[in-house]
């Protein structure tokens, strides 16, 4: 099976954000860094991530000067997850398009990319993920969307630290095969998991202030772009968030 991918996994007691850590500092490549307890968790533009301290997960990985495109490091995070999930006994989990998982219609995982340019490259990118593992009804009803844990799923407590083994086995299982998501078949997974292919959806871009589109979406290419026809043409987006009507 070869070395692993992820050299270095480190834990620390508390973190504002994995992914600002691992952002702004230097650490090896392939870097893994987690925590119980993130204090000013981020999503994307400014939104915020809430943990929940001693209940879930935050885990970032950092990847220098990255040699796939850093949209399979999302797509391999999140059919990673819910594999993951599965495993757990979790049924209906899959992947809103580009880096939500769902069980049936609550979000129970984010992750974000985020990738640094130097001379027209991209010389850093560093993938984290929230997981709502432990957390409960009465932590859950602060946030404003319907949501979930693996806690209220499956009404049992998992151990955050066995949690945590189970998922970097997962990634190393998808990293490691060339280091090609796509040749790996995360593409078809990540396709498989992501209820959008056909299906009707509006699009909205990330920006604020934007209107949905209305439209069908009709696959994803290798380098991740999904393909929206709005009855008037066909685009591609990389980004934004869609909602399957
Ligand atoms: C995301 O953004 O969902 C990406 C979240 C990434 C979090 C990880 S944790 C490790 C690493 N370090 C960081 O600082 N961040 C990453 P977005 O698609 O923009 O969704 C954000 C929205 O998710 C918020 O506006 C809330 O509506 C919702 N949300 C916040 N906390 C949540 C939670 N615990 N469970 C479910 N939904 C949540």
């Amino acid at each position: 099976m070869g070395d692993r991918i992820f050299h270095k996994i480190i834990y620390t007691d508390s973190s504002e954000s994995t992914n600002s850590d691992l952002l702004t500092s230097s650490y090896e490549d392939k870097t893994i860094l987690y925590t119980f307890n993130q204090t000013k968790g981020r999503g994307r533009l400014d939104r915020s991530w809430e943990n929940f301290k001693d209940k879930n997960v935050a885990l970032s990985a950092v990847f220098l000067e990255p040699e796939i495109n850093p949209v399979w490091l999302t797509a391999v995070f999140s059919v990673s997850l819910v594999e993951c999930l599965m495993k757990y006994g979790l049924n209906d989990c899959w992947i809103k398009w580009p880096n939500d998982v769902f069980v049936k219609d609550c979000k129970i995982s984010g992750i974000l990319t985020e990738s640094q340019w130097y001379n027209g490259r991209i010389i850093k990118s560093v993938t984290g993920i929230g997981i709502n593992v432990n957390s409960d009804k009465n932590d859950l009803i602060s946030i404003e969307r319907p949501v979930t844990s693996i806690y209220k799923e499956i009404e049992k407590k998992i151990d955050l630290n066995d949690f945590i083994i189970n998922y970097i086995e997962m990634l190393e299982k998808y990293f490691k095969i060339n280091y090609n998501p796509v040749m790996a078949g995360i593409k078809e997974k990540w396709m498989e998991y992501s209820r959008v292919i056909g299906r009707n959806a509006s699009l909205t871009e990330i920006t604020k202030g934007s209107t949905p589109v209305f439209g069908t979406v009709s696959h994803i290419d290798d380098d991740g772009y999904l393909y929206f026809n709005d009855g008037k043409s066909v685009f591609k987006v990389i980004t934004g968030d869609i909602n399957i009507l």
